[in-house]
């Protein structure tokens, strides 16, 4: 069988965790329209075994969006992003619409130039591509000579997503099963959890607030029929405390109840979750507690 590790690159929003999810059929990586919703590196692993030719295991890894940091805890996001490129044996770098050739992109380029593993370049959300800046992106990218291939999709419809996986396939070697035949992901749930909460939080607030986010799990305790968790939500920012929680607590109610129904779908029990908001001051650029939040080297 064929295995190999696929590193999943590129600019913040461009739909890189969009694209994992729709590979595993399953949602383990948390997806917004905010820049910089990706934090750590997450590992899914596709396992095809019917005992043919085409029998694979390729373990993708997410990355968080490559951007120019404007604290620790962006550097650690965009460093991690950079150290898989090293580690995997093709790299999927992914761009949408939004290409510029500012700094960002042509940072990224040069690294990119300098790594020898096989890249495949990525044009996603073809779903809201005029076919003439297709074109214009596609050509930009052809020029450069960097990418084995071009592909364009769109992860959010499925489409070609297929054929982009074979065009993988074709490009790994011979190799063992590195995980079990049914695991998806190697995260613990209570890691999954926890950033489906945040991503909650992404999606009921705006601007700065959810960016200076962290959840911690505090406690998680599985009975028969219920799963009784306990989050913290930390905010950065003692005026944020107020703006998470709403009016009458009813913002921090709607985040729990939509984080809880799909915690409830996720394990399959039904859940029961409370939430607390509690103050870290400037903590994404405390070392401490960037490591202590789960954001260091695994
Ligand atoms: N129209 C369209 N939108 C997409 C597509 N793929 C992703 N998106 C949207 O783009 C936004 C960003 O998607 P993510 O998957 O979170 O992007 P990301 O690259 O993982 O972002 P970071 O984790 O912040 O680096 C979300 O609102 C997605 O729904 C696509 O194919 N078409
Ligand atoms: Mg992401």
């Amino acid at each position: 069988m064929k295995s190999g590790f696929i590193g999943i690159i590129g600019r913040p929003n461009v739909g890189k965790s969009t694209l994992l999810n729709a590979i595993l059929g399953e949602k383990i990586a948390i997806t917004t329209d905010k820049p910089q919703t990706t934090r750590n590196i997450i590992r899914g692993i596709y396992t095809r075994l019917k005992g043919d030719e085409d029998d694979c295991q390729l373990v993708f890894i997410d990355t968080p969006g490559i951007h120019k940091p404007r604290n620790k805890l962006g550097s650690y996001m965009t460093d991690t992003a950079i150290n898989t490129l090293r580690e995997v044996d093709v790299i999927l770098f992914i761009v949408d619409e939004a290409l510029g050739d500012g700094p960002g992109d042509s940072y990224i380029l040069e690294i990119l130039k300098q790594v020898k593993t096989p890249k495949v370049l990525v044009i996603n959300k073809i779903d809201k591509l005029p076919p003439e800046r297709f074109r214009v992106i596609y050509e930009e990218y052809d020029n450069m000579g960097v990418f084995e291939k071009i592909f364009g999709i769109s992860a959010l419809q499925g489409k070609n997503v297929p054929a982009l996986l074979e065009q993988i396939k074709s490009m790994v070697d011979d190799g063992p099963m590195f995980f079990p035949e049914d695991m998806v992901t190697d995260h613990p749930e209570r890691f999954i959890v926890s950033e489906i909460i945040r991503e909650k939080v992404l999606l009921y607030l705006e601007d700065e607030v959810p960016h200076g986010v962290a959840v911690e799990i505090e406690s998680y305790i599985e009975e028969e029929k219920i799963t009784r968790i306990g989050a913290v939500i930390y905010c950065d920012k003692k005026s944020h405390k107020g703006i998470i929680i709403g009016k009458e607590g009813k913002k921090l109610k709607g985040i729990g109840k939509s984080a809880r129904l799909e915690i409830e779908g996720l394990l399959g029990t039904k859940v029961f979750l409370e939430l607390w908001v509690k103050i870290k001051e400037n903590w994404r650029d405390n070392g401490f507690a960037i490591s202590g939040f789960g954001y260091n080297k695994d």
